[in-house]
């Protein structure tokens, strides 16, 4: 049932649920178009609560029958749930409910996939299987009955009873209706076992389709590691006898953490050399860690409310970056993030989507999964650990965990852990939760008799809601070096917190040149007029390796805007100070392949909308064009020898050193495609034993325009694959040229494989296309209308993946005026869609604001 008028809920309203639940026994049998659902569930009041009537979230549910105490009662319902008067005291609710798991094409509650049946309850899918206070500070036990003829019935928990055409489970501990989840089919499972700290023995299983087991083996690796690890670095033991995985094909986002059966969008478990890309490895190794840790962060200590979403998410991110981090490179994982932050969460904070890493109102929470609240999240906490320190932020930690335990918590409890382990007053650094926006630091500085002094002013923006911004808490990393190279001030933390504030060091005997933000310290825009001499100087001789990356990004920026806006030809200096540091073969091939990467051009549309301009997509284009073609000519001698770095003698493996060397060698063949035509592509695509290799070359191929041959073999080879078929959409419409993107992507849409009811699918084509910066701003506007017909379609069916997409429209107003009268006029046609879903409403509400 769809809301005619969206309701806001805000932070400040928050009241406690008037009753607790002592447990829950669900019993479900299973049909595709008519699962029943019988609930028994003791509530007895809650004395911190205020009297309140009773009510349960309900949605899309046929009541068949609701008791009180064994007395049938009968409910006043509406489309958000149920009313009912209820006894003084504790009291036990049955209920029996009617769903249709087979027409649920939303992907939330319980759903079908392939033939299988399975749950996605966060945030508020719970209320589609049964009647239940749905929110997250109502924890209790559940005890779940699943009755069908599936093989494999799963849920959370520990296993009880199984016989013939059911299965029982058992979780002891106590969560929230979102951590709900079942899952049953024709499912075969990849096991193993992991001993924890203290001798527990786990029972590991991987479920997933038949024929995908020879895909499990790497998901199931990453598993013990992330175990083993949250032992070592956390303290944190495991807690069941088991813990499941189960990968699915048709599902919204990346995975979900569900109490000891974790449910995975297969994209993001499913992994073998012939069919995953590194990238693709190394993603999946982050989502096992990141969901495997939310067992403690999230789970063991939910969130007491949605608005508090980032504790659970921004920790269980820097968690799993912190895991990353060990088990590949630190500098590589570092260098990733800033640039998903730049990429993903700048533009967010800078634009009509921008919120707090904490929101304070919402209409549909499930739009708030953003990279504000994770992304951002997690960098809020690493500032957190740097302010304090490692030794204190693992005494906060243990507190936290100590004292929270079973609690669902929030943001205040969070800091007020770190107040008292630390004894810091953390209240102005509690900004970075309420204020939205992307603080910029100006940086001047000054010189005299041995005295170095750096003045920072900061100044937020305003956001919506936000106009007047108060000064954040900036750990700002901060390293000298001598004018011949040799640093004088090893890296130390200035702790910024006025609007303008100096810091001065004593005792240099010649102005140093100042190496700032080191590692990326805080999510900060730094604005310093530098000269192209002094970031070569950093670019050829920082020690701390973000910076010695952003030097050269910055200079490729600048390089890019002189081409753009002056007609500037190629900045040879910086060209040539990389060549240097390309041709170190001290250093990391995978920190190298990243030095060769250039700014993308939606990062580049950014900045010189930052700048005061606005940005042309189509100059940019060109700029990046004529900048690579440039590159290839200019470094003609040493392609051929970083090919030679970047080769692999070695059987496949997705670890860290290989990666590095597969990375570099992308970066090489994209520039050799631009002079030798495709030659050395099309060997590698012939000769590929594995996806990175394949697609890699199918990609050179594609923008060299000689695919024709390269994507029919490709599709021949992988048409039953549908993770690898997700790449072939993909890949044709990333990288084809911009004036024919659009109408590749039309043509896809018609495609027999192309079903658009599945995400990943969706997401590959309409997706892929948003994500080309030129082809998406063409200026016909053919790719916005494309966007919103296709959006709009989506809609009724799946709300929530058609609102984030949706978001792809949210830098609209940087553009040129055409350009904005195109994108307006498609956010307006899908705001006037008959029966619009609260997701999608509040979107393009948002953007159009
Ligand atoms: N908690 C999950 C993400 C997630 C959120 C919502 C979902 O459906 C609406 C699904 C997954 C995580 O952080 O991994
Ligand atoms: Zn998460």
């Amino acid at each position: 049932m769809k809301d005619a008028s969206p309701q806001t809920v805000y932070l400040s309203d928050y009241t406690p649920f008037g009753w607790q639940v002592q447990d829950v026994h669900l019993t479900f049998r299973l049909a595709p178009e008519a699962t029943r659902v019988l609930a028994r569930i003791h509530f007895v009041p809650n004395p911190d609560a205020p009297k309140q009537e009773f009510f349960l979230h309900g949605e899309d549910l046929t009541l068949i029958h609701a008791a009180i105490d064994g007395q049938t009662v009968s409910p006043v319902q509406s489309a958000e749930g149920l009313t009912c008067a209820v006894p003084d005291g504790p009291f036990l609710w049955e209920c029996e409910v009617e769903i249709a798991p087979a027409k649920n094409t939303a992907l939330e509650g319980l759903y079908m996939s392939n033939g299988m049946y399975c749950t996605q309850c966060e945030a508020e899918g719970f209320r589609k299987i049964t009647f239940y206070p749905d929110r997250p500070d109502v924890m209790s036990v559940f005890t779940v009955r699943i009755e069908g003829d599936e093989p494999v019935k799963l849920s959370n928990g520990n296993p009880g009873k199984t016989g013939e055409g059911f299965a029982e489970w058992h979780d002891p501990w106590p969560k929230p209706a979102y951590l709900f989840a079942l899952v049953a089919g024709d499912l075969v499972n990849h096991p193993d076992r992991f001993t924890t700290m203290n001798g527990r023995d786990v029972e590991l299983n991987i479920w997933v389709r038949p024929g995908d087991e020879g895909k499990c083996a790497f998901g199931m690796e990453a598993l013990k590691k992330s175990m083993k690890w949250d032992e070592d670095v956390y303290g944190r033991e495991y807690d069941l006898d088991i813990f499941n995985i189960v990968a699915v094909d048709d599902f919204n986002m990346g995975a979900m953490e569900n109490k000891g059966l974790n449910v995975f969008n297969s994209s993001c478990v499913l992994a073998s050399p012939e069919t995953s890309t590194d990238a693709n490895f190394e993603r999946i190794e982050a989502i096992i860690a990141h969901e495997y840790f939310h067992n403690w962060t999230g789970n063991r200590i939910t969130c007491r409310d949605w608005f508090q979403l980032c504790l659970k998410e921004g920790l269980t991110v820097f968690r799993d970056a912190q895991f990353t981090a060990d088990m590949r490179s630190a500098p590589v994982k570092r260098i990733e993030d800033a640039q998903m932050m730049r990429g993903r969460q700048f533009p967010e904070d800078q634009g009509p989507l921008a919120h707090p890493v904490r929101p304070e109102s919402f209409q549909e929470i499930n739009n708030f999964y953003t990279a504000t609240v994770y992304e951002k999240g997690a960098e809020v906490i690493g500032m957190l650990k740097r302010l304090v320190g490692d030794e204190d932020y693992a005494k906060a930690l243990d507190l936290y965990f100590d004292r929270h335990d079973g609690d669902a918590a929030t943001i205040e409890d969070w800091l007020k852990v770190f107040e008292d382990a630390t004894g810091r007053d953390l209240s102005q650094f509690k900004r970075w939760y309420s204020q939205a926006g992307t603080p910029r630091v100006t940086v001047t500085e000054d010189w005299s008799e041995g005295t170095y002094t750096l003045t920072f002013r900061q100044v937020t923006p305003p956001t919506p809601g936000q106009p007047d911004k108060a000064p954040q808490v900036i750990p700002m990393a901060v390293g000298l070096l001598n004018p011949n190279g040799d640093e004088v001030q090893p890296t130390t933390l200035l702790e910024i917190t006025e609007a303008e504030q100096s810091f001065t060091f004593d005792g240099l005997s010649a102005r140093p040149v100042p190496s700032l933000l080191r590692d990326f310290s805080a999510p900060v825009v730094m604005e310093r007029e530098v000269s192209r001499e002094e970031r070569a100087f950093l670019l050829a001789h920082d020690t701390d390796p973000f910076n010695r990356w952003d030097a050269s990004q910055m200079l490729g920026v600048e390089c890019l805007i002189a081409m753009i806006t002056e007609g500037a030809t190629p900045d040879t200096a910086w060209l040539d100070g990389l060549e240097r540091v390309l041709r170190d073969d001290s250093l990391d091939p995978a920190f190298r392949a990243l030095m060769m990467g250039t700014p993308s051009q939606a990062e580049l549309a950014r900045v010189l909308h930052e700048r005061g301009h606005t940005p042309d997509p189509d100059a940019i284009w060109n700029a990046a064009e004529t900048l690579a073609q440039f590159r290839a000519e200019r470094w003609a001698d040493l392609l051929p020898r970083l090919a030679a770095e970047a080769a692999v003698d070695a059987p496949y493996s997705p670890d860290a050193e290989q990666v590095g060397k597969r990375a570099l060698g992308a970066g090489v063949l994209a520039l050799q495609t631009r002079l030798d035509g495709g030659k050395a592509a099309q060997a590698q695509f012939d000769s590929a034993d594995n996806m990175t290799l394949q697609l890699t070359a199918l990609g050179s191929l594609v923008r060299a325009g000689r695919d024709a041959e390269a994507l029919a073999a490709f599709e021949e080879q992988w048409k039953d694959d549908r993770l690898v078929m997700d790449k072939w959409f993909g890949l044709q419409i990333g990288a084809a040229a911009p004036d024919v993107a659009v109408e590749r992507a039309q043509a896809l849409t018609q495609h027999p494989a192309f079903d658009w009811k599945n995400p990943n699918r969706f997401r590959a084509v309409l997706g892929g296309l948003a994500a080309h910066h030129a082809a998406f701003h063409r200026a016909d506007g053919a790719s916005y209308a494309l966007l919103a017909d296709w959006l709009i379609r989506l809609d009724d069916l799946n709300p929530q993946t058609t609102a984030r997409m949706a978001a792809v429209f949210q830098t609209w107003t940087r553009y040129d005026e055409d350009r904005r009268a195109l994108m307006r006029a498609a956010l307006e046609r899908i705001a006037a869609k008959l029966n619009l879903s609260r997701d999608t409403g509040e979107m393009v509400t948002r953007m159009l604001a």
